[in-house]
């Protein structure tokens, strides 16, 4: 393990201003998957086929964060934290992902959360598609179909008109190239096709119901703030060959500038665009100008780099992503790469110059064990921590308009087709009690924010 020195980050080296903060999603921690008339997500139905999950699970219980919320938004309180970023559970608002009136309780269940942010003095920043589709859509085509769009745009208004007093931050989508390709492409996460055409027809239609999304929160919300939570990755060639250059340049098409690209009024890059014969996505005309309506920040997600070599038949551009041993790894296998966040968001804000930017998800899972003495001692994410922190500083001092940080988790949760093995929290969970206890990790970004490391 790479040791970081904690003596060298310290939160007054942060701007006053700046945002801390950690996230969580309504699929991973909520739980409580038939409460309150919650309708079935796409979700509930990918868990509940033999193989999808790992270790077989779902997030029918989760964090039972449901009915535990309040002392959880205590524990990001007591962390020190400002700022909490959640997601709403479409399905929760309408179950059959459209209607005349929306479900109440589900209205209801978000209104008692988001003022118990505001009371703890935590901002509310909402995400409000973090892929738990309504099943009701997905089987009318899902995001494939443009009319999910309508629907997205509805659930929208009616969430951001409920919440204009209480809600300013507002994050449409989180992490579109996932909802899009492991969703579609891959097949690894819920609807679990594994279709390319498709994938890119729904990568379309997520990013135009952003667009669209935008002027209906900012109609309903005096002074919002809206965005977008992209999953971005610095990308190296695996060899000096032109040839894996060329195959980095291509894999950055569709990991990076597909997204960035689009939102940023440039359309989708060409140079891949023209390499996907007919499955290129059918786009209106006026599409691409509402994808590129303009945004308040950019979320980036930063997890990990990635190496790219040129490999014929691979994949659909023919690239491939390898993995050079001698890199420090997460338990996740995902390379452990401070660096690459600084050289990510330099170019980033180089290329694209969002207004201001915040890093929306940042960290590892390891294999945490609760001891004896009821301690995690989780000094791998400890010091995965520290160094990311310390590269976030090295941003801010390139005069780059990076505004906060949200560690990625509050909770350790349920991760996705890994189900409960892959701990990502500064929080320790044990699903069988549901008692929480906070890592090491945890304890050190506490003495952080509250100035005493
Ligand atoms: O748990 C996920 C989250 O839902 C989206 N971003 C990456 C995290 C870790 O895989």
């Amino acid at each position: 393990m790479n040791k970081a020195d904690t003596k060298f980050i310290r939160r007054s080296d942060f701007p006053a201003n700046f945002l801390w903060g950690s996230s969580t999603s309504s699929y991973q921690i909520e739980g409580a998957s038939r409460n309150d008339d919650r309708g079935i997500s796409i979700w509930d139905t990918f868990c509940a086929k033999r193989g999808n999950i790992r270790d077989g699970s779902s997030g029918d219980v989760a964090c039972d964060h449901f009915h535990r919320w309040p002392g959880d938004l205590s524990l990001a309180k007591d962390l020190g934290t400002n700022a909490y970023r959640f997601s709403i559970a479409w399905p929760r608002i309408f179950p059959n992902g459209v209607g005349v009136a929306p479900n109440q309780k589900g209205l209801d269940f978000y209104s008692r959360l988001v003022d118990g942010m505001l009371e703890r003095g935590l901002e509310p920043w909402a995400t409000l598609y973090h892929w738990d589709l309504p099943q009701a859509l997905q089987d009318q085509g899902g995001w494939a179909n443009r009319s999910t769009v309508d629907a997205f745009v509805r659930y929208t208004d009616v969430v951001s008109k409920h919440f204009s007093d209480r809600i300013k931050n507002w994050i449409t989508h989180n992490e579109p190239w996932c909802t899009a390709f492991n969703g579609n492409y891959e097949g690894v996460h819920a609807p679990g096709i594994k279709d390319f055409k498709i994938a890119l027809q729904v990568c379309h239609h997520v990013l135009l119901s952003h667009g669209l999304a935008i002027p209906v929160i900012r109609r309903n919300v005096l002074g919002a703030r809206v965005g977008a939570a992209l999953s971005l990755h610095p990308l190296h060639p695996a060899s000096d060959s032109d040839e894996d250059a060329a195959a980095t340049k291509r894999h950055d098409g569709l990991r990076n500038r597909w997204f960035l690209d689009a939102l940023h009024g440039r359309g989708y890059p060409v140079d891949v665009w023209t390499q996907f014969g007919d499955k290129v996505p059918r786009v209106r005309e006026g599409d691409l100008d509402v994808i590129a309506t303009p945004t308040d920040f950019l979320g980036i997600n930063y997890y990990f780099p990635e190496v790219v070599a040129n490999e014929h038949g691979s994949g659909i551009l023919n690239t491939k992503v390898v993995e050079n041993d001698d890199v420090e790894r997460t338990a996740f296998g995902w390379e452990v790469c401070p660096k690459g966040m600084v050289d990510l968001l330099a170019r980033v804000h180089r290329d694209y110059r969002p207004a201001e930017i915040y890093l929306t998800e940042n960290g590892s899972t390891y294999e945490d064990v609760l001891r004896p003495d009821g301690e995690v001692h989780d000094e791998q994410r400890l010091s995965f921590l520290i160094r990311h922190l310390q590269a976030a500083r090295q941003v801010v001092d390139q005069g780059i308009p990076l505004k906060g940080y949200f560690a990625w988790s509050l909770l350790d949760n349920f991760e996705w087709a890994e189900g409960f093995g892959r701990r990502f929290g500064l929080t320790y969970v044990d699903f069988d009690t549901q008692r929480r206890t906070l890592k090491a990790s945890g304890k050190w970004y506490r003495a952080f924010l509250h100035g005493t490391n």
